[in-house]
């Protein structure tokens, strides 16, 4: 097995891009609970997520949501968190959250409308441009409710149509990713709801549109490093969504619900080419924080990821592939079982101290007092978006 040191330097290039709307209240549809110190701006969001990257090293950037962070000037959007230590990453697109898009927005079968929807996504690439952006994420609330009430194939040819319209005025150093999720909002189809149909519809598009994966858009009980595995193995994955769940699309703590499946998919990350600075995969969080304190919450999302990704990256790659190659199958699993069960705690808090981090992120985060000084002086935070 390597040891810890055989992978120091590996874990130094680990970068987690933080939602903003992580920051902002959020809740289900029965309630949203408020949060003292929730920021009411997008600069205090992005305020938040740079104390983050402070206690940790491992969130230099901040995704942002459009219209939830809508600005005057992006420019000087840029400029503040560049003050606050991080920069400004993935622009989210919103076409859910409109009248008109009640019977669909890229897929819609009225022009119109659909054109309009069009349109938001061109003004998303503008404010990349503003921004400095690489990446463009696209997630569609579309589809329907009952049996026979939309033609599900004249929407499929409607996203294709949309998505080259967007994807033309992507620039040579920017990406699209198209996110999937099996159900929710709408419940008896999803435009998107899988991996193969991102697949087939970015693919039609051309090499710097990939697919976004969110850990908690699929079925209970589905391999989900499998997909990762193929997707690398295609050269289609461009980001993850992480988060964990226990039912649906819960958006909990990355690594709180099943610490093994965490495990597993960056095992499958590592294998495929998918971790290091020139990897094309964006490891980003999408959560929301309905009843801890939120500042605190991406902390412990971002050091579960780190965790993890040194277990994985302490995993007998040489030991397993003889194993493997010998069908030994009790040692194979045992192999994998060593790097999973190897605790990394004590290792990565000396690892931190040597590089100038607190070895204990998160009780330094706790003592600075940051999240007193913030709920004294911000009354009326925002709400992320969701759970309206
Ligand atoms: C929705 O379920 C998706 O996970 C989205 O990725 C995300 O929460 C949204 O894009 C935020 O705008
Ligand atoms: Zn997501
Ligand atoms: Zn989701």
């Amino acid at each position: 097995m390597p040891t810890f040191d055989d992978i120091a330097d590996q874990l130094a290039t680990q970068a987690i891009e933080l939602p903003s709307w992580a920051f902002g209240n959020s809740g289900t549809r029965f309630k949203v609970f408020g949060t003292p110190g929730t920021p009411r701006t997008p600069q205090e969001k992005i305020a938040d997520a740079a104390q983050v990257n402070r206690y940790t090293g491992l969130a230099p950037t901040v995704a942002i949501h459009i219209p939830w962070d809508k600005v005057d000037d992006y420019a000087a959007l840029r400029e503040f968190a560049a003050e606050q230590g991080v920069a400004l990453g993935t622009v989210n697109s919103n076409t859910f959250q409109d009248d008109d898009y009640k019977f669909g927005a890229l897929t819609h079968a009225d022009d119109a409308i659909r054109r309009k929807a069009i349109a938001h996504h061109l003004e998303c690439i503008d404010i990349m441009d503003a921004t400095g952006s690489r990446d463009l994420k696209i997630w569609l609330a579309e589809g329907s409710n009952y049996p026979g009430q939309a033609d599900m194939r004249g929407r499929q040819d409607r996203l294709q149509d949309s998505l080259q319209e967007i994807y033309a005025r992507i620039g040579d150093k920017q990406r699209l990713v198209l996110e999937y999720k099996f159900f929710e909002p709408s419940f008896y189809h999803t435009d998107v709801p899988d991996w193969g149909t991102s697949y087939a519809q970015v693919s039609a598009l051309g090499e710097r549109a990939m697919v976004c994966l969110d850990t908690g858009h699929h079925a209970p009980g589905t391999n989900i490093e499998f997909i990762v595995m193929q997707l690398l193995r295609l050269g289609k994955l461009g980001s993850f969504d992480f988060n964990s769940r226990f039912y649906a699309d819960d958006d909990l703590i990355v690594g709180a619900a099943d610490p093994f499946q965490l495990f597993r998919i960056l095992v499958e990350v590592i294998r495929g080419g998918g971790y290091g600075p020139d990897s094309p995969v964006a490891f980003m969080l999408d959560q929301c924080h309905n009843v801890e304190d939120k500042t605190a919450g991406q902390i412990r999302s971002v050091l579960n990821v780190q965790e993890m990704t040194a277990r994985a990256l302490l995993l007998d790659r040489e030991a397993l592939a003889q194993a493997q190659a010998a069908n030994d199958v009790l040692a194979a699993n045992a192999i994998f079982m060593d790097a999973f069960s190897t605790d990394v705690r004590p290792q990565l808090a000396q690892w931190r101290e040597s590089r100038g981090l607190p070895a204990d992120p998160m009780r330094a985060f706790l003592d600075s007092g940051y999240q007193e000084t913030i709920a004294a002086e911000r009354v009326g935070g925002q709400q992320a978006g969701w759970g309206a």
